[in-house]
């Protein structure tokens, strides 16, 4: 199963798919509830229940990875077949599970039937039609995107990779408009299936009791959904003064560097400027926001290539940092049979992610790997999940999967925020350690991606959830995006977009179908984690030029975590690492506060806000 989409429980090929499905038989299963069945019944339900979805877990996984990694007619209708036949079952598994609502349990037993009903992303009616209808459109979708290009008016066509190798790159902007419009190119056509996919799943999700799949996904976090979306908010409370001074100032920037004109100075920021196709993070326009002030920065890029790296040394050298954690080795199936680099002769899904396809040791990730420093931040957060499944391969299948969904999305970054300088140097990849007068360059380099990411990874649900909840109607899809993207980013749209236009397809989570709360939580967690791992490892420096390579008591009360899946709420996950059971942004706000204060000064006689 593939990590990217993953829930807390292990059924998440079924949303790897985007489908989820039942038999048109749901009276079976209802007339059979007689008498109240006992505690022994239910756990010879649970056990069964594992044993056999993981025997459909596999072939599904085969074939939604054959697939991804070979778009075509025939893998697409055998993905769609298998991934049905998974989700289906699992389906009416959840909905038979309601019958022991009543029955005193032990609280693991408790714990898997409660969490059988959240671990579908996109649960299917009854009807096996429109189950089966379900399970092709989410499979459609992913192709779109996974084989989308903009062809020019002169007849030559650009990927995604291309294209999003110019908006890091470029400086022109018309250049840098005609990509970020060129592949808005590609989501108009997803925009009915989108709509057709929301009904079928709305559906699927009211059999299993729940409103809409808004309140399925917003539910599946150890509280109740509308606490959830307030701790989202108040974290987001957190961080929001930071993100505005970040944005002050690049926007200032980017006005003397585009002109006023282009980029006005009361009004939120064209989104084809900031160096990422969806303006989620920014630091490939660092050279445009730095300090005046003289600051060596280490560019990994430059340092990559200059000591030759290829992209398979790129992943031996982030599997190296979790061995000297302690980690065991990758297993040589997954240099054997994962994707690394983009195929020359056929369409694959370039979406980097990472699969367990056994939920055993059958690990490997699937990426189209660029030479650069962000790419090998990506190796290592896909890595992250590769470890973490493994780490929780002894859990009973239920709990095979990690404690909330951004703790999955965190552990490779935690782990890249230890990628610093110092650790650079250890590996031979740089000589020398910029020394810390140049520090304000290296954390508003790393803000521009990781604060600058934070109200993004917010808004991307708050825009599902209302569609999902029917709150937004499809014709106003598009606009309910940009208002969102304006009022949380403060980013807007840089041409008025054509009526057709469905801008939140062009994002891969949306066709693919994979929440993006977790990346949020990521953001939060992954400064928790490594302000904690630092301390264990006993680094005393300044906690952004801290890095715990080679620490094995960090690594070991990482595992201790890790190896907990999704047994226990998330809480006690998180204070079994840190000793706390709250999310909190003061670790993120801590490790970037020099630049606070910097960023104050910058701004003093700017006009913020947009
Ligand atoms: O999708 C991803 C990972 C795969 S789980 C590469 N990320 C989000 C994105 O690319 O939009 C990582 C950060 C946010
Ligand atoms: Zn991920």
């Amino acid at each position: 199963m593939r990590t990217a989409k993953a829930s807390s429980l292990a059924l998440m090929i079924a949303a790897a798919l985007g489908t989820a499905g039942c038999t048109d038989d749901s009276n079976k299963t209802t007339s059979k509830v007689t008498a109240q069945p006992t505690a022994a019944e239910a756990k010879a339900f649970l056990d069964a229940s594992q044993k056999e979805l993981t025997k459909l877990q596999h072939p599904a996984s085969q074939a939604a990875w054959a697939y991804q990694t070979y778009i075509n007619q025939d893998t697409a209708a055998v993905a769609a077949y298998l991934g049905e036949k998974l989700s289906s079952r699992a389906t009416e598994i959840a909905k038979e599970s309601a019958k022991f609502n009543n029955v005193e349990l032990d609280a693991a037993s408790r714990r898997m039937l409660d969490g059988l009903r959240y671990s579908l992303t996109l649960p299917a009616p009854s009807d096996a039609e429109k189950s089966e209808r379900l399970a092709q459109i989410g499979t459609q979708m992913e192709g779109m995107y996974g084989s989308g290009r903009y062809c020019r008016e002169d007849g030559t066509c650009w990927g995604l990779t291309d294209m999003a190798n110019m908006m890091a790159n470029e400086r022109d902007a018309d250049l840098l408009l005609e990509a970020w419009k060129g592949w808005r190119e590609v989501s108009p056509p997803m925009k009915d299936l989108y709509v057709e996919q929301a009904e079928i799943a709305n559906q699927g999700a009211q059999e299993l009791g729940f409103k809409d799949i808004s309140e399925l996904w917003r539910g599946g976090y150890d509280m109740p959904a509308d606490d959830f979306e307030q701790e989202l908010d108040r974290l987001w409370g957190q961080v929001k003064p930071f993100y505005d001074a970040l944005h002050c100032h690049v926007r200032a920037k980017l006005g003397e560097t585009y002109g006023t004109d282009i980029v006005a100075q009361d009004e939120p920021i064209p989104a084809h400027l900031l160096g990422n196709m969806w303006a989620q993070t920014w630091s490939n326009i660092y050279d445009v926001a730095k300090p005046e002030q003289e600051m060596q920065v280490v560019d990994v890029t430059k340092a990559l290539e200059e000591k030759g790296y290829d992209e398979i040394k790129m992943v031996k050298g982030a599997e190296a940092f979790f061995t000297s954690l302690g980690f065991e080795p990758l297993p040589e199936t997954f240099w054997e049979r994962s994707q690394f680099t983009q195929p020359a002769d056929r369409d694959v899904v370039c979406h980097a992610s990472a699969w367990n396809l056994d939920s055993v040791d059958d690990l490997r990730i699937k990426m189209c790997i660029q030479k650069t420093g962000e790419e090998f931040a990506v190796i290592h957060h896909e890595l992250g999940h590769n470890f973490y499944q493994r780490a929780y391969n002894k859990q009973p299948m239920f709990f095979q999967g990690s404690a909330n969904d951004g703790f999955h999305e965190a552990i490779g970054d935690t782990i890249a925020l230890s990628v610093t300088p110092k650790y650079l140097k250890r590996i031979g990849l740089i000589e020398e350690i910029p020394d810390a007068s140049n520090d304000i360059g290296m954390l508003l380099r790393t803000a521009m991606d990781k604060i600058a990411f934070v109200p993004f990874g917010l808004l991307v649900d708050k825009w599902r959830w209302a569609v999902f909840s029917g709150k937004v109607k499809p014709e106003d899809y598009n606009q309910y995006w940009w208002e969102l993207r304006e009022q949380y980013q403060g980013v807007k749209a840089p041409v008025e977009r054509p009526a057709d236009a469905f801008d939140p397809g062009a994002k891969y989570h949306i066709p693919g179908n994979t929440p993006y709360t977790r990346y949020f939580l990521a953001h939060i967690l992954q400064f928790q984690f490594h302000r904690e791992l630092c301390k264990i490892a006993g680094d005393e420096g300044p906690v952004h030029r801290c890095s715990i390579a080679g620490s094995k008591e960090a690594g070991e009360a990482l595992n201790n975590m890790l190896m907990m899946g999704a047994s226990k709420p998330w809480q006690e996950a998180l204070e079994v690492l840190t000793g706390t059971q709250q999310m909190d942004a003061t670790a993120i706000l801590d490790y970037f506060a020099p630049l606070k204060a910097w960023l104050d000064e910058q701004n003093q006689d700017r006009q913020c806000g947009w």
